[in-house]
């Protein structure tokens, strides 16, 4: 099957019971047994719910791996795969990151004695000075979560393997319909639904995706054991949102060379981070190995001012000014102070975050208003 088709048939069939061709919300807790352990395969709700379970093989399929599992939120599929590790493992992390991964890094799990080293992945040596005989994992956000950087995800997990240490791949801004880290040789891919998967900003949700059957089982009993997991209401919207996956990410994508390619030209405007642009630093990587570029960029003004940041952000109609990132609408955010304010300042400018820096998730809006939203903005 190939993508479109299998955003909208990979993991569903109708219903058993009635025959619907929508998955139902199993919206229930528990259920009957005949006599003690003899059931239909679903005993409790947090266990098993055949809402989850479709969304589960959906996503699997989308992401080219054979077992999905879904939680309530990004970060609770984070702190799962973070609970395949023990005390002494070390992680090797982008040092360009969401602030949520990075807080939960450093304040959740260094204290059950993980070590984490934050390395700017576009340089491969910086990885390899980090690696030690405790290096367990390492984890890929790519592209890079505010800085739209790309790290090179075969020559990362390639390196990984020669050293026996597993991959992440957060694949949260690209979606799989942009790229398959899995394909590149990463073992586990990891996801916000909350974004682009879901994509109408109505949902919190998060996802695991792997073809190793072993580490599945962990992640499964996990899942069960820790007992982050979302509602069937909410798996129903994701699956709703997914069956669009591809038409609303190739209009993101239009959009977003457009926009990066107006912010580029403006004579305001000091850098535009977006690797669909000749002049980002893995341009290249990029068209090796993403299909699209996607609609998430971000930007400076020559000002360097937080204040004229402000008033853009102020000024700005169609974008809204929130957290979050991926929805069909636009909208635009300061990550020093919102998505990346967990992070000590001193570290934000070490990765090259600056106070001033405006990111935009670009919707699937016309263009022409999106741009003029700009032009009016930022003067
Ligand atoms: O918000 P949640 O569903 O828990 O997902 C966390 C997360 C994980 N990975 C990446 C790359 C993310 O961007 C996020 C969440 N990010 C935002 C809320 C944001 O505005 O950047």
């Amino acid at each position: 099957m190939k993508f479109a088709t299998k955003t909208i048939h990979a993991g569903i069939h109708p219903d058993p019971l009635t025959g619907a061709v929508m998955t139902p919300i199993y919206q229930t807790s528990t259920y009957a047994q005949e006599s003690p352990g003899k059931h239909k395969g679903y005993e409790y709700a947090r266990t098993q719910n055949p809402t989850r379970d479709v969304l589960q093989a959906n996503l699997a399929a989308l992401e080219n791996g054979k077992f999905g599992y879904c939680f309530a939120s990004g970060l609770a599929a984070t702190d799962v795969m973070m609970k395949l590790l023990k005390p002494h493992d070390e992680v090797i992390s982008t040092n360009d990151l969401y602030g949520g991964t990075y807080r939960i890094f450093r304040r959740v799990f260094e204290k059950y004695g993980i070590k984490f080293h934050f390395v700017d992945m576009t340089d491969l040596k910086q990885i390899e000075a980090a690696m030690n005989a405790n290096t367990r994992l390492i984890w890929i956000e790519t592209p890079t979560n505010p800085l739209v950087r790309i790290v090179d995800i075969q020559a990362v997990t390639a390196l990984a393997k020669t050293k026996n240490v597993l991959t992440v791949v957060d694949n949260t801004f690209a979606t799989p319909y942009c790229q398959t880290p899995l394909d590149l040789g990463a073992d586990f891919v990891v996801h916000s639904a909350t974004k682009y998967l879901n994509g109408h900003s109505d949902v919190i949700m998060g996802a695991i995706i792997t073809n190793h059957e072993e580490y599945a089982q962990e992640i499964k009993f996990l899942q069960n054991a820790c007992g982050a997991v979302p509602s069937p209401h909410d798996c129903f919207l994701v699956l709703r949102g997914v069956k669009t996956l591809h038409l609303r990410m190739a209009a993101h994508d239009q959009n977003g060379r457009k926009v990066a390619e107006y912010l580029s030209k403006h004579p305001k405007i000091d850098t535009v981070y977006y690797p669909g642009l000749v002049s980002h630093p893995q341009h290249e990587i990029a068209k090796k190995q993403m299909r699209i570029f996607g609609g998430m960029m971000s930007f400076t003004l020559k000002t360097d001012s937080l204040e004229t940041s402000f008033r853009v952000m102020e000024k700005l109609q169609l974008f809204t000014l929130a957290e979050s990132l991926g929805g069909v609408e636009s909208l635009c955010g300061h990550p020093a102070s919102m998505t990346h304010g967990s992070i000590p300042r001193e570290e934000r400018l070490k990765s090259g975050l600056k106070d001033s820096l405006i990111r935009l998730s670009v919707g699937v809006e016309d263009v022409e208003d999106l741009i003029a939203d700009l032009e009016q903005a930022i003067g």
